[in-house]
């Protein structure tokens, strides 16, 4: 079977656009953020052959439930404005062993890096959100600006953080109805840190880490961040309308978001909306 050149694969295409656009929009500052994209392996076989093995790595924690998967993520230190360049150095592509105790680099990394700093988190996050969903694919973290902004300003609580967000962009309920999930602040890089997101992301997609950024999930780049940016976006707004003198004069009220939910066909996560006023239809 012919191999065909890796740079030609959609999979390193989407990781150098998205980093470029993350970067870009002022979210992944130097080193900042980290993505990880599962693969399919007879996609990647097209591209490279799966049996020379780079290196082979302990995890400080066992993913038994991704044994043989085949991830593309971000090296630690590599900056987003540059992986593009040189995509060889600043990327890798790992496959997680069949105890789920280790992984092998079979690609890139060629500076002799290490995968991102949060591959603990990455790797907790996949087996979660692959447990709620067979097409999940993405975790994408950032240091998104309007979201850390908000960590310092607004109460930390899920349900209030997730009605302000809800309340700053119609949209933004169809897009998150599960809600936000928000972590007290932790060390980042920690196997902590991926245990309490992942342990998160069991009844959500966007974790934020206070005044650090945010974690997404999404069943293909475009997914994960797309939900981001709207998440972004929201707090965007909300840090706008309080920087205003007097503040908000209006929100968007509960029986408008029950009557979008209902349109929609979404749940809203419960105990966040008020009880509906009017009787639906
Ligand atoms: O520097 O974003 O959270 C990479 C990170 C760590
Ligand atoms: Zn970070």
């Amino acid at each position: 079977m012919k191999i065909h050149d890796i740079y030609a694969a959609p999979f390193i295409q989407e990781m150098c656009e998205v980093t470029k656009n993350l970067w870009r929009n002022g979210w992944d500052e130097r080193n900042g953020g980290n993505i990880s994209y599962l693969l399919d392996e007879e996609e990647v076989r097209l591209y490279l052959d799966l049996e020379p093995v780079v290196k082979e790595k302990e995890l400080d924690f066992e993913v038994k439930e991704l044994a043989n998967k085949i991830f593309l993520v971000s090296a630690s230190g590599s900056y987003f404005k540059n992986i593009c360049q040189n995509p060889a150095k600043n990327l890798a592509i790992v496959r997680v062993t069949e105890d789920g105790k280790r992984y092998k680099v079979l690609w890139g990394l060629e500076d002799g890096g290490m995968p991102t700093s949060e591959f603990a988190s990455h790797l907790k996050c996949h087996g979660v959100r692959l447990a709620q969903d067979p097409n999940h694919r993405v975790i994408l973290h950032c240091h998104s600006i309007a979201i850390s902004a908000m960590t310092f300003v607004h109460e930390l609580d899920e349900k209030k953080f997730t009605r302000s967000l809800w309340e700053m962009i119609t949209e933004c309920l169809i897009v998150f109805p599960d809600g936000v999930a928000l972590l007290p602040w932790m060390v980042a890089g920690t196997v902590e840190l991926g245990l309490a997101s992942a342990q998160k992301m069991k009844n959500t997609r966007v974790v934020i880490w206070p005044h650090h950024g945010i974690m997404g999930a999404g069943q293909s780049m475009d997914d994960a961040f797309g939900l981001v940016e709207t998440v972004e976006k929201a707090a965007d707004i909300y840090m706008r309308v309080i920087s205003v003198p007097g503040g908000f004069k209006q929100k968007i009220t509960s029986d408008q978001l029950w009557d979008l939910a209902e349109r929609f066909d979404v749940t809203p996560k419960a105990g966040i909306l008020d009880n509906r006023n009017k009787a639906t239809r």
